[in-house]
């Protein structure tokens, strides 16, 4: 179990290639563990486990710079429509960009069933009870997928809005997807989450005229945790807005 957010267990990670059969061993236990600790231990721990995870974090940057691989880390509850953006962004100009994606979910392989139709390549990530990715398996997975060089990695995490937000991937960039069917007021109830993140996406614009979304207020709300947020508003069921993400990838990709 992890210490941070007492979520995961570290010998239950499984790894999934659509149409390939990948070895799952078990997972080393990279950081020091207590078990039955007490509350001031745990503040303690915290701490270990972030350092430890923000070492292979910047491994894995230092590999990704390297191969100048540009890596997003793709933040959000479960159901803002991550996987569906990342269908439409591969089908659209995946001629164009050369993506490579990691899928993080506590069971399924289904986002990665539906990304390698969309024709990338992808490796799932099972976290079992873990509610956010860390370092280490994006280091274990990106070994199995093998991203080329000039390429671009993008992580979809685990769909929640507190704990991922703790873990450094070793990403480039963090983009936090909202959509207009979670209310306004969440930047300002999860704020490390908007806090950490370079651009938020609002996606499901086509719902708009059904709800009672101000898209100004949560703009507002975005912007008292973090002024340099960027916003772009996308459908990514109609591709209404994709064009302005299209773009941000592109200068982001040089
Ligand atoms: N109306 C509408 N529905 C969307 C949009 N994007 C995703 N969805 C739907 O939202 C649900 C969750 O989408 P999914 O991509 O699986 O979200 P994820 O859990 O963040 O990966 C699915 O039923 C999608 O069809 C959108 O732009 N508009
Ligand atoms: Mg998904």
């Amino acid at each position: 179990m992890c210490g941070t957010c007492g979520c995961g267990d570290e010998n239950n990670i499984k790894y999934s290639i659509p149409g390939k059969n990948l070895e799952n061993k078990k997972e080393e236990h990279k950081h020091d563990h207590e078990h039955g600790h007490t509350h001031s231990h745990e503040i303690q721990l915290e701490m270990d486990v972030l350092s430890s995870n923000n070492l292979v974090a910047e491994r894995n940057r230092g590999f990704f710079e390297a191969l100048n691989i540009k890596a997003l880390n793709l933040v959000s509850s479960p159901g803002s429509g991550k996987t569906s953006l990342l269908e439409r962004t591969i089908k659209e100009i995946g001629k164009e960009i050369n993506f490579y994606i990691v899928e993080g979910d506590q069971q399924t392989t289904n986002d990665a069933d539906r990304i390698a139709s969309a024709g990338a390549p992808v490796i799932q990530i099972n976290t079992g009870n873990g509610c956010h990715l860390d370092a280490e398996m994006i280091n274990t997975a990106v070994k199995q997928l093998k991203p080329e060089n000039n390429s671009m990695l993008m992580i979809e995490n685990v769909g929640n809005l507190v704990c991922p937000s703790m873990f450094d991937l070793g990403e480039s960039k963090r983009v936090v997807i909202i959509s207009t069917t979670e209310g306004e007021d969440k930047p300002i109830k999860y704020p490390p989450m908007f806090e950490s993140s370079q651009l938020c996406i609002i996606n499901k614009t086509d719902l708009l005229p059904y709800l009672d979304f101000d898209m100004e207020k949560l703009k507002d709300y975005a912007k008292r945790v973090n002024h340099h947020l960027e916003f772009i508003e996308v459908s990514a069921k109609t591709g209404e807005g994709m064009d302005k993400w299209y773009e941000w990838l592109r200068q982001n990709n040089k």
